[in-house]
């Protein structure tokens, strides 16, 4: 029997999703669709029975909205949520704000996905004067020079995520909690690839749908349970609801930087 369980959810839909434009750390919010997705996920763990004890989200409020919509919509809106700047977005740096397929225009194809899905080749810093910069945010002020970043690969993310993931999120599940994460891909990933054990070289290429709750079963060592019914590559993990209309949010995510 498991001993506890482990939700995540990315957020759904942002506005700059629909104008297809790099994000990162830029506090973009949620779209009409986001919302909407946002909304779904709650329906879809009350609908599996899942009752959240706790819940973590990021510092950027598309995570931080779709953490309270799909609280609400579940009915579990007294779920304590605490915020880390460690379960934001991967930094894009230089490319924060930037056209996804101008980009690509500019730079091809193949140094784009470099970008976007190598492990460790951060996109080029951003700029010093960008308005974009995170040090002109006040709630980033307590970060030392060294946290605060100018741009991340994901393995920096990784780096980052996982001191938060020890200190704050394991010790909820070791007391047998069911926990909820509503973050970003790349924090998601960051979790996911040591829960699941994928290689450097795979993890990139695994798409995490939006608005779609992937549940994980975890003993008291807080190793996840195998899953029938997880869709590889995943060995352990459960998304809800519909199957087809899961592989085609994951898909989406990958065209948008398909030109023509
Ligand atoms: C996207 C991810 O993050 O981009 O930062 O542009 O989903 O939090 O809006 P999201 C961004 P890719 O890693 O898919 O390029």
């Amino acid at each position: 029997t498991p001993h506890a369980t482990l939700v995540f959810s990315r957020h759904g839909e942002s506005q700059w999703n629909v104008d297809n434009r790099f994000t990162g750390w830029v506090d973009v919010d949620l779209s009409e669709k986001g919302l909407g997705e946002a909304k779904s996920a709650g329906e879809l763990l009350k609908a599996d029975g899942i009752t959240v004890e706790v819940a973590f989200t990021s510092f950027l409020k598309r995570a931080i909205k779709t953490c309270n919509i799909a609280l609400e919509s579940a009915d579990q809106l007294h779920v304590p949520v605490t915020k880390s700047w460690r379960l934001n977005e991967r930094h894009y740096g230089g490319l924060q704000g930037l056209d996804k397929k101008e980009t690509v225009k500019k730079h091809g194809a193949e140094q784009v996905l470099v970008w976007r899905r190598s492990f460790d080749t951060p996109p080029p810093p951003i700029d010093d004067a960008s308005e974009y910069h995170p040090k002109h945010e006040a709630k980033y002020a307590k970060l030392t020079p060294a946290e605060l970043p100018t741009t991340e690969s994901l393995k920096d993310t990784i780096a980052r995520v996982m001191p938060f993931w020890e200190e704050a999120i394991v010790p909820e599940l070791k007391a047998g909690k069911t926990v909820f994460v509503a973050a970003h891909g790349n924090s998601i990933r960051a979790i996911l690839k040591f829960m699941e054990g994928i290689s450097d070289d795979d993890i990139t290429g695994l798409e995490v749908p939006t608005g779609t709750p992937l549940v994980y079963q975890l003993d008291k060592d807080l190793k996840p349970l195998p899953c029938e019914v997880a869709v590889a590559p995943l060995k352990f993990g459960r998304y809800l609801g519909d199957a087809e209309k899961i592989k085609a949010a994951a898909e989406a995510v990958k065209n948008q930087t398909k030109v023509g």
